[in-house]
């Protein structure tokens, strides 16, 4: 209105001034209802058009039985009739697994593109709390009982949403398959714990299943501080928070200067973070982290639901879920409708391209070939009654030395009565026979930690992050408190299978300790098949553990100092050949920073909240007998039980 009054005042103006007669303005413009807007400019509700689409998207809120809402983002393929749905639960944003393409194809992320391609209905939605959805979010929410005294958990949400789908999608037929990974596959294996009917195939892929034996939070009691970063971007808001700012660009540096994580937290006003309250006041395991170790609560409750446990050999974050859950599962009888899947991949990989890890090089493109012929295949079986070309494998494992896969119809899994101890020697060898004597000495000390990456180290560990576990160990080998122990050159194969364990019997100085120990295949000197690789010390196994936890995970005790003590843990499973002309390599070391929080080598009731006095240079021995020889035990196989 403003602007037509503007340019009716400049042309009679201009006209007055050149002498020209013309109307007056109520004779002229007349004003007709037609130009007259009341209201907004804006629709109540704008129909996108999408002409040429091949797709409907639907953005729906499905009512829970608490009346909350939730957020669920449907890709419906246009005409579609009869297909099958398939559902991801997410606390990443639902609305980020699509964009604006006219093909479902280019619109659904990467992962999902054969999925689409395929024939399904696809639903992404956000979880109770996060992004779109309604409610309130707990950190990985604990299923009702104890931990959880309200009416809901993700069991009956995943219950709700697979109700409700069934119900209101009339171009499916009524069955769901549930897939994600990480804390995707979280959510998937919630709703195993109490599946809907409709729910006719599930895959968890990395998923987080024990937060506190080797999954995202701790690894044997020992925290991982890479996770404080996640606090504030989960937990600081309802939709994306960010993360924590440094003080310089080495994380090396900047979480020595912190001095302990509570220190960090303290700084970066995670006071507000009720998550950091409950997880730095529950530093061993207790009854809090127990009561939702999902391993346990699957294999007590286990479903009928045909599941494929799936993860990475070399995963960053969920090395330890979906290998135990499985073999949980085994233990209580219910193989046969579980299956097992390891890739040669890093967190996650599986739904990524794979041709390589680092500097390993893989024969195709390992994800997307498993995507396509076995993964889509096992969904098609149980939601489309297609038959697949093969049976699904009881359990698929990846040799990455060999470069295949290996398809078995049992798995070892821990297995203690096979494994074969090669033991630390006082020359720096490694060899079967057990030696009677000697010690090996190294001063671990809090103020200069072992790096797990060669700093700088940025942020999190940047780019260097998902491929960390496949990284060269010559760096630290060099360093004084990083112990090596290798065989011989190898004149044969050796072939392991299953779930190597360390046993090391060690004195310190201090009342705590860390050990860290790991199993590398050493490359021969030269490598004409790829030069890059000449002596490279790959890691196939490794972890750490937390030497308070020695007699309980529960009840933490000081090390007696000077006391020979033994450290027995699991290292993470292998499918592994140390071919001829390599050697197999033990390293031990006493910290692995900044991913893992310092051990102040004090005892002191909580780390989190250690004082830096209590941080305390320690002589570690590792014993060879008598009382006692350090060792791995390795699960070595005469010859592959793979079917052939
Ligand atoms: N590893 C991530 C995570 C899972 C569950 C809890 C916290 C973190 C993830 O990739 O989702």
């Amino acid at each position: 209105m403003r602007r037509t009054a503007t340019l009716f005042h400049a042309i009679f103006f201009a006209s007055a001034c050149s002498g020209l007669v013309i109307a007056s303005p109520a004779q002229s413009m007349k004003v007709t209802p037609e130009m007259v807007q009341t209201g907004s400019d804006i629709p109540a509700k704008w129909e996108e058009p999408h002409p040429g689409y091949d797709y409907e998207k639907r953005e729906v809120m499905i009512p829970m039985r608490d009346g909350v809402k939730l957020h669920t983002v449907l890709i419906v393929p246009k005409g579609a009739q009869n297909l099958p749905m398939l559902l991801e639960r997410t606390p990443y944003n639902a609305e980020f697994f699509t964009s604006d393409k006219p093909h479902m194809r280019d619109a659904v992320w990467s992962a999902q593109r054969a999925w689409a391609d395929d024939g399904y209905i696809i639903v992404d939605q956000d979880i109770r709390g996060k992004y779109g959805s309604e409610g309130d979010y707990i950190m990985t929410r604990p299923p009702m009982g104890p931990l959880n005294p309200t009416k809901t958990d993700d069991t009956t949400d995943a219950y709700d949403t697979i109700d409700w789908l069934v119900k209101h999608v009339p171009e499916s037929n009524g069955r769901v398959g549930m897939i994600g990974s990480s804390y995707d596959g979280w959510t998937v294996t919630m709703a195993l714990l109490g599946p809907h009917p409709a729910l006719k195939v599930a895959a968890p892929e990395s998923p987080m299943i024990d937060g506190w034996m080797g999954d995202d939070w701790f690894h044997y009691g020992a925290f991982r501080q890479v996770n404080l970063d996640y606090f504030t971007e989960q937990t600081s808001k309802r939709g994306e928070g960010s993360t924590v700012p440094r003080p310089g660009d080495d994380d090396y540096q900047n979480f020595l200067d912190a001095g302990t994580a509570g220190h960090w937290a303290e700084e970066h006003g995670f006071g507000q973070l009720p998550w950091w309250h409950r997880l730095s006041a529950h530093p061993a395991y207790d009854v809090f982290w127990q009561l939702q170790a999902l391993d346990k609560l699957v294999s007590e409750k286990p479903s009928n639901v045909p599941t494929i446990w799936l993860q990475g050999l070399w995963d960053q974050e969920d090395m330890y879920g979906a290998v135990h859950t499985w073999e949980a599962l085994k233990a209580a009888g219910h193989e046969e409708n579980n299956h097992l899947v390891m890739g040669p991949w890093y967190h996650s990989q599986v739904n990524r391209s794979a041709e390589t890890l680092g500097p390993l090089k893989w024969k195709g493109d390992t994800a997307a070939d498993f995507r396509r012929d076995v993964l889509i295949p096992f969904f098609d079986t149980y939601l489309k009654d297609r038959k697949p070309a093969e049976p699904m494998a009881q359990v698929m494992i990846y040799n990455p030395s060999e470069n295949h896969w290996d398809r078995f119809s049992d798995w070892p899994g821990v297995d203690e009565k096979h494994l074969t101890p090669m033991y630390l020697q006082a020359n720096f060898a490694l060899a079967r026979q057990k030696p009677n004597g000697g010690e090996d000495r190294y001063v671990s000390d809090p103020a200069r930690p072992v790096p797990f990456l060669t700093p700088p180290v940025e942020k999190d560990g940047g780019k260097r992050w998902s491929t960390w576990l496949v990284q060269d160990q010559r760096p630290v080998g060099t360093r004084t408190d990083v112990l090596s122990y290798e065989t011989p050159v190898l004149d044969r194969a050796v072939r392991l299978q299953g779930a190597p364990f360390a046993d090391l019997f060690a004195k310190t100085t201090g009342t705590d300790a860390d050990f860290v120990v790991k199993i590398i295949d050493v490359y021969p000197p030269t490598y004409a098949q790829q030069p890059d690789l000449a002596g490279y010390e790959l890691p196939i196994s490794m972890d750490i553990f937390r030497g308070r936890y020695r007699k309980s995970f529960e009840a933490p005790t000081p090390i007696p100092s000077g006391t020979i003590q033994e450290y027995k843990f699991r290292l993470p499973t292998v499918n592994y050949v140390f071919k001829p002309g390599h050697r197999i390599m033990v390293q031990v070391q006493s910290s692995l920073f900044p991913l893992y929080d310092r051990n102040p080598q004090t005892f002191v009731p909580n780390i989190f909240f250690a004082r830096p006095e209590d941080f305390k240079p320690a002589t570690i021995s590792l014993e060879h007998g008598p009382q006692g020889a350090s060792a791995v035990l390795l699960p070595i196989v005469a010859a592959s039980t793979a079917i052939q």
